[in-house]
């Protein structure tokens, strides 16, 4: 296939719900889509950059920049047999990998409907569904969480993860754990605790947590292996990991049992499939993460789902929980008993609703060869 033109998407879409972490909360996302025009199909891919530095240091207009500037050159004009091609073309530039992630993740994306194939099998996905969980916001009160916890429940979810923070952890876990004993059950302090904390930490263990994903610093490994030695739930780190090395680095030294794989986080589908490959040798599971996508990115963490080490319910849920009407059809939808099931068409298997897609842009440019068309 040969890259014939890039084209960069900036949409915005309001969240059906707000979405709040410790580090802030989002009621629009902004989203970076990229298309590839080939001498076959067209590959679409999602970055999943948040709207600023805060998740990680990418942000929307950062990727936009690497793209535009060094990242696309790098693509236009190659011929590639497959999206496991393009890290070693991109390799000259540092990080950005949530940019890198999206043209990756857009070349796989026109390969498997090129190769007419299911994206899901050419990436080597053995599982024909996927079991699914929700990540729940910080809300305004106590009441409203146990109300979405209720809702989601009640919809088939299987896990439910819940964002915290000094203030909203053991008083919720108390709440909710006495009116669900039994469910699975998860937290996210993307990063809102220090070590200092670790007596606060060691308190969480009472709740009977399925995990506590990222509680320190979003770049380190060696003080989470220590807070692990002293928590007897597991520590799941999403934030500190951007690669197999980080997965081994951080397996090895104790600082998690379980990874959550989120392939923009890793620069794409060939390092997920690294990390994934990693953890599984090492016998430590893994799940899907979710950055509020749109259907594109949906899909394609579907896709990446179906990898046989994806063993704990993921946070790919159903397009409803985010959006009014998204970007592809048919919509992302689970089941009642929590499941989404692999698409059996070639390619990603959701089409895209490109006239709903031009609506929603605010800004695009079409990168071709060594100039580059700006419109609008
Ligand atoms: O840490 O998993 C996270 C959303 C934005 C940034 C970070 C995270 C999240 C989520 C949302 O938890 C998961 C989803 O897409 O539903
Ligand atoms: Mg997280």
């Amino acid at each position: 296939m040969k890259i014939e033109s890039i084209t960069l998407r900036e949409i915005r879409m309001p969240l059906v719900h707000f979405f709040e972490t410790s580090f802030g909360r989002t009621t629009e996302r902004r989203i970076l889509l990229v298309t590839l025009s080939t001498d076959g199909p067209e590959g679409w891919g999602e970055c999943v950059a948040g709207e600023g530095p805060f998740y990680s240091e990418e942000s929307i207009d950062t990727a936009w920049y690497a793209i535009e500037n060094y990242l696309g050159p790098s693509l236009l004009g190659q011929t590639l047999e497959t999206g496991a091609d393009v890290p070693l073309l991109l390799e000259r530039v540092r990080g950005h990998r949530m940019a890198k992630g999206a043209l990756e993740n857009a070349v796989w994306d026109a390969e498997a409907q090129w190769r007419q194939v299911p994206l899901w099998r050419l990436l080597g996905g053995t599982q024909e569904e996927i079991a699914c969980g929700v990540s729940i916001g910080i809300q305004d009160s106590v009441d409203e969480l146990l109300g979405k916890i209720e809702t989601e429940l009640g919809a088939g979810y299987r896990r439910i993860k819940v964002k915290c923070k000094p203030g909203w952890d053991v008083e919720i876990f108390d709440r909710i754990r006495s009116r669900w004993p039994q469910i699975l059950l998860s937290c996210d302090a993307n990063s809102a605790y220090r070590l200092d904390q670790i007596e606060h930490l060691k308190q969480f263990d009472r709740f009977d947590l399925l995990m506590i994903e990222q509680p320190l610093w979003h770049d380190d490994f060696y003080f989470h292996a220590q807070l692990q030695k002293q928590l007897s739930t597991a520590i799941c780190l999403d934030e500190a990991i951007h690669g197999r090395r980080d997965a081994q680095a951080a397996i090895e030294l104790g600082a998690c049992r379980i990874i959550n794989i989120k392939v923009g986080r890793v620069g794409g589908f060939s390092e997920a499939r690294a990390v994934h490959d990693v953890a599984k040798k090492s016998g430590i599971a893994v799940w899907c993460g979710g950055m509020l996508e749109t259907g594109i990115g949906r899909a394609h963490n579907i896709a990446l789902s179906t990898l046989p080490n994806f063993i704990l319910p993921g946070d790919v849920s159903a397009s409803k929980r985010y959006w009014n009407e998204d970007i592809i059809e048919p919509a992302v939808e689970v089941s009642p008993q929590g499941l989404i099931s692999a698409p059996a068409t070639a390619g990603r298997g959701f089409k895209i609703k490109d006239g709903l897609v031009e609506k929603l842009t605010v800004r695009k440019m079409q990168l071709i060869g060594h100039q580059c068309a700006v419109s609008t």
